[in-house]
């Protein structure tokens, strides 16, 4: 008999379009004799709906070919609920795949419902995706840690709006421009800007508020951005390093999604013991944030001294077949679909340690 795998697309984050991206590799990428896939999508307005139509026509108009549904907390039942002329139905789930990025996907929220339903579900639990998600708490965790990283700021809305005036000199006594300024949770670098004066930095606090109630400052770093893609539970696996080229001044949402033109180099082009620098502290992060089942750790490695510095972790990283993660894992002669089979065996092997 087939496994059952349901497939979470879509979201209510900024990042909806590109989880749908990212979902349909995924499914079109599943050992059809292996898994009977469930696709469930979740609108932007945060409803849930079985969607019927094929793998291949999934778009933005998925919800035109949809049954009302949801994933019931009750473990005593079966998971899935099916609502069709105010009839439920109740339908059997083996495996969870949440590829949701971003907001009540990645950040331990869907993941707490998963835990409450008992089904095993691919990726990091609740409070490592929440912490991996947090910007701010990251920092501070990986700062006690000793993990290198730049300097930075937490700030929150309701302090910066009554002292504007003192944090905008707190931050230039503390950095020198440019800048980054970013909502604390965020992805894809929605609401992310590069601040070279004090009118641009007042500028991108105030674009980085319209996204989160806390934002981050951070010293810019004049670096080549190399990401590594890990793997596992208490055993990990960690790829070679790769290296992207962003097409526009940084590695903006235009030059991730739109201009289509970033370049990924894998292995990334580094001296030997600066690779193997970035592997070790890649396994050390995904241990420190005790992730499970895979994450994407990235770093900066400054263009004139090669000093690595620790950016950010990401627990489900971008998954369309020519994203970094898989794309790593190809590399290390893990081809996609063995790949996702992997994450759904650790999926399984995780839920039996719980019980
Ligand atoms: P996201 O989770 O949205 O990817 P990141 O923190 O990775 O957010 O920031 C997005 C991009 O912004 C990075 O890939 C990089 O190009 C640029 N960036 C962010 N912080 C810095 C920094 N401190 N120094 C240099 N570039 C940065
Ligand atoms: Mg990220
Ligand atoms: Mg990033
Ligand atoms: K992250």
């Amino acid at each position: 008999t087939k496994l059952k795998v349901a497939v979470l697309f879509g979201g209510v984050s900024t990042e909806h379009e590109i989880s749908i991206v990212s979902a349909k590799s995924i499914m079109q990428n599943m050992d059809k004799e292996k898994y009977e896939i469930i696709p469930i999508g979740i609108t932007k307005e945060g409803k849930w709906l079985l969607y019927t139509g094929k793998i291949e026509d999934l778009d933005s108009k998925w919800t035109q070919f949809s049954i009302e549904c949801f994933i019931s907390p009750d473990r005593t039942k079966k998971a899935l609920v099916k609502i069709k002329d105010n009839e439920a139905t109740f339908i059997d789930i083996d495996v969870v795949f949440p590829v949701l990025h971003g907001l009540n996907g990645e950040d331990g929220t869907v993941q707490g419902l998963l835990e409450l339903s008992g089904i095993p579900y691919v990726g990091c639990g609740v409070l490592s995706s929440a912490i991996c998600m947090d910007k701010a708490f990251a920092k501070k965790l990986a700062l006690l840690e000793g993990i290198p990283q730049g300097h930075f700021l937490v700030v929150y809305k309701n302090e910066y709006s009554a002292k504007k005036d003192y944090f905008i000199r707190r931050i230039e006594s503390e950095f020198s421009y440019p800048v980054f300024v970013k909502p604390a949770n965020s992805g894809s670098s929605v609401g992310i800007s590069k601040a070279k004066d004090r009118e641009d930095l007042v500028l991108a606090i105030h674009e980085a508020f319209l996204y989160d109630t806390k934002i981050l400052i951070e010293q810019a770093i004049n670096a080549r951005e190399i990401e590594c893609a890990v793997l596992g539970n208490d055993e990990v696996f960690v790829s070679e390093p790769g290296e992207i080229i962003p097409s526009r001044e940084f590695y903006s949402y235009e030059a991730k999604y739109i201009d289509n033109s970033s370049e990924l180099i894998i292995p990334a082009r580094l001296p030997k013991e600066v690779t193997e620098e970035i592997k070790d502290l890649a396994a050390r992060i995904y241990k420190i944030f005790e992730c499970c089942g895979m994450a994407r750790v990235d770093f900066f490695v400054d263009k004139d001294t090669n000093k690595v510095y620790f950016n950010e972790i990401n627990t489900i990283p971008g998954f369309t077949s020519i994203s970094m993660y898989p794309k790593l894992m190809e590399f290390s002669s893990i081809p996609y679909s063995q790949l996702i089979d992997k994450l759904i065996s650790l999926a399984i092997e995780k839920n039996r340690q719980k019980k």
